[in-house]
Protein backbone atom coordinates (compact mmCIF):
# COMPACT_ATOMS: atom_id res chain seq x y z
CA UNK A 1 0.00 0.00 0.00
CA UNK A 2 1.61 3.67 -0.73
CA UNK A 3 0.28 5.28 2.31
CA UNK A 4 1.83 8.73 1.07
CA UNK A 5 -0.13 8.64 -1.77
CA UNK A 6 -3.02 7.52 -0.35
CA UNK A 7 -2.90 10.05 2.42
CA UNK A 8 -1.85 12.99 0.64
CA UNK A 9 -5.69 14.04 -0.16
CA UNK A 10 -6.27 14.31 3.52
CA UNK A 11 -3.77 15.77 4.18
CA UNK A 12 -4.50 18.74 1.73
CA UNK A 13 -8.24 18.60 3.18
CA UNK A 14 -6.83 19.05 6.89
CA UNK A 15 -5.09 22.02 6.01
CA UNK A 16 -7.53 23.34 4.13
CA UNK A 17 -10.11 22.91 6.83
CA UNK A 18 -7.74 24.67 9.46
CA UNK A 19 -7.44 27.66 7.80
CA UNK A 20 -10.92 28.17 6.93
CA UNK A 21 -12.39 27.03 10.21
CA UNK A 22 -9.46 29.42 11.53
CA UNK A 23 -10.81 32.18 9.40
CA UNK A 24 -13.90 32.23 10.68
CA UNK A 25 -12.62 33.08 13.92
CA UNK A 26 -10.75 35.58 12.89
CA UNK A 27 -13.52 37.37 10.93
CA UNK A 28 -15.09 36.68 14.47
CA UNK A 29 -12.02 39.14 16.39
CA UNK A 30 -12.18 41.60 13.41
CA UNK A 31 -15.95 42.02 14.50
CA UNK A 32 -15.11 42.22 17.87
CA UNK A 33 -17.48 39.98 19.16
CA UNK A 34 -17.67 37.13 20.49
CA UNK A 35 -16.00 34.19 18.93
CA UNK A 36 -17.61 30.63 19.22
CA UNK A 37 -14.09 29.81 18.18
CA UNK A 38 -11.49 29.49 20.65
CA UNK A 39 -8.87 27.22 18.63
CA UNK A 40 -8.65 24.50 15.36
CA UNK A 41 -6.93 21.86 15.78
CA UNK A 42 -6.64 19.00 13.34
CA UNK A 43 -4.72 15.61 12.22
CA UNK A 44 -4.28 12.94 9.15
CA UNK A 45 -4.83 9.71 11.53
CA UNK A 46 -1.64 7.57 11.55
CA UNK A 47 -1.13 4.73 9.48
CA UNK A 48 -0.75 2.45 12.54
CA UNK A 49 -4.53 3.68 13.88
CA UNK A 50 -6.07 3.34 10.93
CA UNK A 51 -4.76 -0.44 10.30
CA UNK A 52 -5.66 -1.30 13.93
CA UNK A 53 -9.62 0.57 13.18
CA UNK A 54 -9.71 -0.99 10.04
CA UNK A 55 -8.79 -4.60 11.78
CA UNK A 56 -11.28 -3.80 14.98
CA UNK A 57 -14.09 -3.63 12.74
CA UNK A 58 -13.38 -5.80 9.96
CA UNK A 59 -13.03 -3.58 7.25
CA UNK A 60 -10.87 -4.95 4.64
CA UNK A 61 -8.28 -3.09 3.23
CA UNK A 62 -9.52 -2.11 0.16
CA UNK A 63 -12.98 -0.46 1.72
CA UNK A 64 -11.15 2.00 4.31
CA UNK A 65 -11.50 5.63 2.04
CA UNK A 66 -15.31 4.75 1.98
CA UNK A 67 -15.96 3.06 5.96
CA UNK A 68 -13.21 4.96 8.35
CA UNK A 69 -14.56 8.52 8.40
CA UNK A 70 -11.84 10.45 10.14
CA UNK A 71 -8.83 10.11 8.60
CA UNK A 72 -8.69 13.55 7.83
CA UNK A 73 -10.25 14.84 11.57
CA UNK A 74 -10.20 18.71 12.68
CA UNK A 75 -11.84 20.05 15.85
CA UNK A 76 -13.32 22.81 17.03
CA UNK A 77 -12.61 23.74 20.38
CA UNK A 78 -15.47 26.44 22.10
CA UNK A 79 -15.97 28.33 25.47
CA UNK A 80 -19.54 27.19 25.89
CA UNK A 81 -21.77 24.99 24.73
CA UNK A 82 -24.45 27.27 22.91
CA UNK A 83 -20.72 28.11 20.91
CA UNK A 84 -20.95 24.67 19.52
CA UNK A 85 -24.45 24.81 17.62
CA UNK A 86 -23.63 27.92 16.38
CA UNK A 87 -20.67 26.19 15.09
CA UNK A 88 -22.63 23.92 13.28
CA UNK A 89 -25.30 26.14 12.26
CA UNK A 90 -22.25 27.94 10.64
CA UNK A 91 -21.06 24.87 8.92
CA UNK A 92 -24.37 23.67 7.85
CA UNK A 93 -25.26 26.98 5.88
CA UNK A 94 -21.42 26.09 3.92
CA UNK A 95 -21.37 25.05 0.14
CA UNK A 96 -17.92 23.85 -0.11
CA UNK A 97 -18.47 21.09 0.80
CA UNK A 98 -21.62 18.31 2.27
CA UNK A 99 -22.49 16.91 5.54
CA UNK A 100 -22.99 13.37 5.75
CA UNK A 101 -24.15 12.99 9.18
CA UNK A 102 -24.26 14.39 12.26
CA UNK A 103 -23.65 12.85 15.88
CA UNK A 104 -24.65 14.95 18.86
CA UNK A 105 -22.86 13.17 21.55
CA UNK A 106 -23.80 16.05 24.17
CA UNK A 107 -27.68 15.68 24.21
CA UNK A 108 -27.06 11.99 23.66
CA UNK A 109 -23.52 11.56 25.61
CA UNK A 110 -21.42 8.24 25.24
CA UNK A 111 -21.53 5.28 28.07
CA UNK A 112 -17.64 6.39 28.51
CA UNK A 113 -18.58 9.73 29.91
CA UNK A 114 -17.49 11.26 25.78
CA UNK A 115 -19.67 14.49 25.12
CA UNK A 116 -18.54 16.14 21.91
CA UNK A 117 -20.70 17.01 18.45
CA UNK A 118 -19.39 14.72 15.16
CA UNK A 119 -20.24 16.24 11.76
CA UNK A 120 -18.84 13.44 9.29
CA UNK A 121 -18.37 15.92 5.89
CA UNK A 122 -17.48 15.42 2.52
CA UNK A 123 -15.16 17.31 0.97
CA UNK A 124 -13.98 18.44 -2.27
CA UNK A 125 -10.61 18.50 -3.26
CA UNK A 126 -8.06 19.48 -5.70
CA UNK A 127 -5.34 17.06 -6.79
CA UNK A 128 -2.72 16.84 -9.83
CA UNK A 129 -5.31 14.09 -11.19
CA UNK A 130 -8.27 16.13 -10.55
CA UNK A 131 -11.37 16.73 -8.18
CA UNK A 132 -11.58 13.89 -5.48
CA UNK A 133 -14.14 13.38 -3.05
CA UNK A 134 -12.73 13.08 0.82
CA UNK A 135 -14.84 12.41 3.97
CA UNK A 136 -13.52 13.75 6.96
CA UNK A 137 -14.69 14.49 10.44
CA UNK A 138 -14.98 17.60 12.37
CA UNK A 139 -15.11 17.24 15.87
CA UNK A 140 -16.84 20.42 17.88
CA UNK A 141 -16.65 20.38 21.76
CA UNK A 142 -15.74 22.65 24.70
CA UNK A 143 -12.92 23.64 26.44
CA UNK A 144 -13.86 21.19 29.58
CA UNK A 145 -15.56 18.08 26.98
CA UNK A 146 -11.66 18.51 25.41
CA UNK A 147 -10.11 18.18 28.66
CA UNK A 148 -12.27 15.36 29.57
CA UNK A 149 -11.61 13.21 26.25
CA UNK A 150 -7.89 14.14 25.97
CA UNK A 151 -7.07 12.13 29.26
CA UNK A 152 -9.41 9.54 28.59
CA UNK A 153 -7.89 8.87 25.55
CA UNK A 154 -4.22 8.97 26.90
CA UNK A 155 -5.64 6.54 29.31
CA UNK A 156 -7.18 4.43 26.92
CA UNK A 157 -4.23 4.17 24.97
CA UNK A 158 -1.88 3.35 28.36
CA UNK A 159 -4.60 0.85 29.25
CA UNK A 160 -4.91 -0.67 26.01
CA UNK A 161 -8.91 0.25 25.81
CA UNK A 162 -9.13 -1.75 28.89
CA UNK A 163 -9.11 0.97 32.24
CA UNK A 164 -9.35 -0.16 35.49
CA UNK A 165 -13.01 -0.04 36.77
CA UNK A 166 -11.90 2.26 39.83
CA UNK A 167 -9.87 4.49 37.16
CA UNK A 168 -13.45 4.22 34.91
CA UNK A 169 -15.44 5.42 37.87
CA UNK A 170 -13.31 8.57 38.65
CA UNK A 171 -13.37 9.33 34.72
CA UNK A 172 -17.28 9.14 34.73
CA UNK A 173 -16.84 11.59 37.74
CA UNK A 174 -15.08 13.48 36.10
CA UNK A 175 -16.89 13.45 33.30
CA UNK A 176 -20.23 14.90 35.39
CA UNK A 177 -17.42 17.92 36.74
CA UNK A 178 -16.75 18.81 33.27
CA UNK A 179 -20.88 18.97 32.93
CA UNK A 180 -21.60 21.18 35.05
CA UNK A 181 -18.89 23.35 34.63
CA UNK A 182 -20.23 23.77 30.90
CA UNK A 183 -23.42 24.47 32.76
CA UNK A 184 -22.25 26.92 35.55
CA UNK A 185 -20.46 28.94 32.93
CA UNK A 186 -23.41 29.04 30.48
CA UNK A 187 -25.14 30.78 33.48
CA UNK A 188 -22.22 33.52 33.54
CA UNK A 189 -21.87 33.15 29.97
CA UNK A 190 -22.79 37.07 29.25
CA UNK A 191 -20.65 38.21 32.19
CA UNK A 192 -18.04 36.45 30.72
CA UNK A 193 -18.15 37.42 27.72
CA UNK A 194 -18.83 41.33 28.98
CA UNK A 195 -15.26 41.03 30.63
CA UNK A 196 -13.88 39.71 27.75
CA UNK A 197 -15.03 42.41 25.66
CA UNK A 198 -13.62 44.99 27.93
CA UNK A 199 -10.41 43.22 28.43
CA UNK A 200 -10.11 43.20 23.91
CA UNK A 201 -11.05 47.32 23.59
CA UNK A 202 -7.68 47.99 25.88
P1 LIG B 1 -1.56 13.29 20.47
O1 LIG B 1 -0.75 12.64 21.53
O2 LIG B 1 -2.04 12.34 19.42
O3 LIG B 1 -2.68 14.12 21.02
P2 LIG B 1 -0.58 23.85 13.35
O4 LIG B 1 -1.48 23.84 12.17
O5 LIG B 1 0.87 23.80 13.02
O6 LIG B 1 -0.95 24.88 14.37
P3 LIG B 1 -0.29 21.06 14.11
O7 LIG B 1 0.97 21.02 14.89
O8 LIG B 1 -0.28 20.50 12.73
O9 LIG B 1 -0.92 22.52 14.12
O10 LIG B 1 -1.32 20.24 14.91
P4 LIG B 1 -2.68 20.71 15.58
O11 LIG B 1 -3.62 21.19 14.52
O12 LIG B 1 -2.40 21.63 16.71
O13 LIG B 1 -3.27 19.38 16.18
C1 LIG B 1 -2.64 18.18 16.27
C2 LIG B 1 -3.03 17.48 17.56
O14 LIG B 1 -4.40 17.61 17.86
C3 LIG B 1 -2.76 16.03 17.46
O15 LIG B 1 -2.02 15.73 18.59
C4 LIG B 1 -4.09 15.31 17.53
O16 LIG B 1 -4.12 14.29 18.50
C5 LIG B 1 -5.07 16.33 17.94
N1 LIG B 1 -6.22 16.41 17.06
C6 LIG B 1 -6.60 17.52 16.41
N2 LIG B 1 -7.71 17.34 15.73
C7 LIG B 1 -8.06 16.10 15.91
C8 LIG B 1 -9.19 15.35 15.43
O17 LIG B 1 -10.06 15.80 14.72
N3 LIG B 1 -9.26 14.07 15.81
C9 LIG B 1 -8.33 13.55 16.61
N4 LIG B 1 -8.48 12.28 16.95
N5 LIG B 1 -7.27 14.23 17.10
C10 LIG B 1 -7.14 15.49 16.75
P5 LIG B 1 -0.62 15.05 18.44
O18 LIG B 1 0.39 16.13 18.39
O19 LIG B 1 -0.63 14.11 17.30
O20 LIG B 1 -0.52 14.30 19.79
P1 LIG C 1 -8.48 8.79 17.58
O1 LIG C 1 -7.80 9.37 16.40
O2 LIG C 1 -7.61 7.92 18.39
O3 LIG C 1 -9.21 9.80 18.36
P2 LIG C 1 -19.32 4.55 15.05
O4 LIG C 1 -19.02 3.59 13.94
O5 LIG C 1 -20.08 5.76 14.61
O6 LIG C 1 -19.90 3.93 16.28
P3 LIG C 1 -16.71 5.84 15.04
O7 LIG C 1 -16.58 5.76 13.59
O8 LIG C 1 -15.51 5.48 15.86
O9 LIG C 1 -17.91 4.99 15.60
O10 LIG C 1 -17.16 7.27 15.35
P4 LIG C 1 -17.43 8.00 16.70
O11 LIG C 1 -17.83 7.06 17.77
O12 LIG C 1 -18.36 9.07 16.34
O13 LIG C 1 -16.04 8.57 17.18
C1 LIG C 1 -14.93 8.80 16.43
C2 LIG C 1 -13.92 9.61 17.23
O14 LIG C 1 -14.57 10.32 18.29
C3 LIG C 1 -12.88 8.78 17.93
O15 LIG C 1 -11.84 8.49 17.06
C4 LIG C 1 -12.43 9.71 19.03
O16 LIG C 1 -11.59 10.74 18.54
C5 LIG C 1 -13.73 10.33 19.43
N1 LIG C 1 -14.36 9.53 20.49
C6 LIG C 1 -15.47 8.78 20.40
N2 LIG C 1 -15.76 8.20 21.56
C7 LIG C 1 -14.83 8.57 22.44
C8 LIG C 1 -14.60 8.31 23.84
O17 LIG C 1 -15.32 7.57 24.51
N3 LIG C 1 -13.51 8.90 24.40
C9 LIG C 1 -12.68 9.73 23.69
N4 LIG C 1 -11.65 10.24 24.33
N5 LIG C 1 -12.86 9.98 22.38
C10 LIG C 1 -13.92 9.43 21.76
P5 LIG C 1 -10.91 7.23 17.20
O18 LIG C 1 -11.12 6.32 16.08
O19 LIG C 1 -11.00 6.68 18.57
O20 LIG C 1 -9.49 7.82 16.89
Amino acid sequence: MNWDALLAPYKQVVEELKVKLRGTRSQFEYESSHSPIEFVTGRVKPVPSILEKAKNRGIPLENIEKEIFDIAGVRVVCQFVDDIYTIVKILRNRDDFTIIEEKDYITNKKDSGYRSYHMIIEYPVEMVQGRKLVLAEIQIRTLAMNFWATNEHSLNYKYKGSIPSEVKARLQRAAEAAFKLDEEMSKIKHEIQEAQRIFHRK
